[in-house]
């Protein structure tokens, strides 16, 4: 079986965006709307089990904040809220404070060197994405994706496969043709669902969770002078993650 494409889940994968990019950029909202709702390390990371911003103000509301009157036009509210909230996490990336996790930059130039298509797969907002990829990876690697697939673009979100089918039609390819990159259990139950062999890198927020059915569970990608720690699977006598290492994995 021929490995022709690598899936790159953004979130907690590309970057560890979450505890101080959205988190911040979702507490600085709700101070400007001048509402009584923050989010701290811990509770943000139980609410990482909901995907998508917008689902998951939702559902804080309806679990945390019982005694909060819902306006009438609550959801065009959410809607706004998590506008400025994108807005806010853009400006944080172009801060250049959100740098790629090790080795991803890497493991990017050797896929390309090699021939094998790129994609982004993810249920963040596209423009946080292409912010991403032009302030903390390359100005112009946004263009080293073959697809980028994020978003509303399916309404059903991770875990759902939805979003996985989505892109390897426009890839044009099988799932059996890719693996995935993920780092966290709603992602591999997506990307699995999909028929999408997958190799996990954790974070702090995703370590203890389930990865039954990973090809491999890392600490990170690592590096040439800064090897990975293999938490689950085999790491056939590597101890950075490049394309060869990915042939193993999805052979
Ligand atoms: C991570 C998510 C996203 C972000 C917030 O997705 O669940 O919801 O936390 O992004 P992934 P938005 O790991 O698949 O990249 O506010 O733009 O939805
Ligand atoms: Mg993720």
């Amino acid at each position: 079986m021929t490995l022709s494409a690598i899936l790159f889940d953004v979130d907690g994968t590309l970057a560890d965006t979450e505890r101080d990019g959205h988190r911040i950029a979702f507490n600085r909202t709700f101070d400007k709307f001048g509402l009584d709702w923050h989010w701290d390390v811990e509770l943000y990371g139980r609410l990482l089990a909901v995907t998508g911003g917008k689902e998951r103000i939702r559902h804080y509301v309806d679990h945390y904040k019982s005694d909060y009157l819902k306006p009438s036009d609550f959801d065009d509210l959410v809607a706004e809220l998590h506008r400025e909230k994108t807005r806010i996490y853009n400006e944080i990336l172009e801060s250049g404070k959100i740098p790629m996790r090790p080795g991803v930059k890497r493991l990017l130039q050797d896929a390309m060197e090699r021939g094998l298509k790129l994609a982004v797969v993810t249920t963040t907002t596209p423009e946080n994405v292409t912010t991403l990829l032009k302030c903390s990876l390359d100005p112009d690697s946004a263009q080293w994706f073959d697809v980028i697939a994020a978003g509303d673009i399916v309404p059903a979100k991770k875990p759902a496969p939805d979003i996985y089918f989505w892109a390897m039609d426009k890839l044009a390819l099988q799932p059996r043709d890719c693996i995935a990159l993920e780092d966290s259990e709603n992602g591999i139950r997506a990307s699995l669902s999909a028929g999408v062999k997958t190799v996990i890198t954790v974070t702090d927020y995703t370590k203890d969770q389930d990865f039954s059915g990973a090809a491999a569970v890392l600490s990170d990608l690592g590096e040439p002078e800064s090897p990975f720690s293999l938490l689950q699977g085999q790491d056939y006598g590597k101890t950075f993650a490049d394309v060869d290492l990915f042939e193993r994995w999805h052979a």
